[in-house]
């Protein structure tokens, strides 16, 4: 009997969010599994890759993270960000609540402008350790997570590494949906 063979996938996927509210960091987390304490913003899109393993589905996936570094040079590059692009975390910072705004009316409008096809996005609401500053509450975030049809709505802390995982891969699941994958 022939062994089954492993299916090969390779992601590329967003971090979108305003300034600060912690992308790099999430990427770090996932990547390294450690916190960069060092903010340094570098100009363009960092662009990282990891190779995940699931528990549910036997498959080589290997993700290319595109990380939006300098805002600045956002307008120019955009384009080329979302060239390929199969899924985004959409991340807003909790003790923020302006950053809250700009997911549906900046970020998202940009990923669904340019993700021509259907491309799947999660919800993040990072920093979620910071709960005496918390700016905007858990249901907000549910809610907001429903409106715009978000396959998932997860709080996150890259300083402690809560949710992180979880979030990456909860969204490679739901790529693999989109490619009829029963998972
Ligand atoms: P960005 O890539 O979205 O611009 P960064 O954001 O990952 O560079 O993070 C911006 C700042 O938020 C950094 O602080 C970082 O340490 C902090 N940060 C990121 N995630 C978390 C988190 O989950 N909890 C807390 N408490 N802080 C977080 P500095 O001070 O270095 O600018
Ligand atoms: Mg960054």
């Amino acid at each position: 009997m022939c062994a089954e063979e492993t299916k090969e996938y390779v992601f590329k996927v967003t971090i979108l969010g305003d300034a600060a509210v912690g992308k790099t960091s999430l990427i770090n987390q996932f990547v390294e599994g450690a916190f960069e304490e060092d903010y340094k913003p570098t100009l363009g899109a960092n662009i990282i890759r990891k190779d995940v393993t699931l528990d549910k589905f036997n498959a080589k996936i290997r993700l290319i993270m595109w990380d939006l570094a300098g805002q600045e040079k956002y307008n120019v590059i955009r384009s080329m960000y979302f060239q390929g692009c199969v899924g985004a975390l959409v991340v807003y910072d909790i003790t923020r609540h302006n950053t809250f705004k700009n997911v549906d009316s900046k970020w998202l409008k940009d990923f669904k402008n340019y993700v021509k096809k259907e491309g799947a996005y999660i919800l993040i609401g990072n920093k979620s350790d910071l709960t005496d500053q918390r700016a905007v509450s858990n249901e907000e975030g549910k809610e907001l997570a429903e409106q715009i049809k978000a396959s998932d709505f997860i709080e996150t802390s890259a300083k402690y590494g809560e949710n992180v995982e979880m979030a990456f891969k909860n969204l490679v699941y739901q790529i693999l949906r989109n490619y009829g994958e029963k998972v």
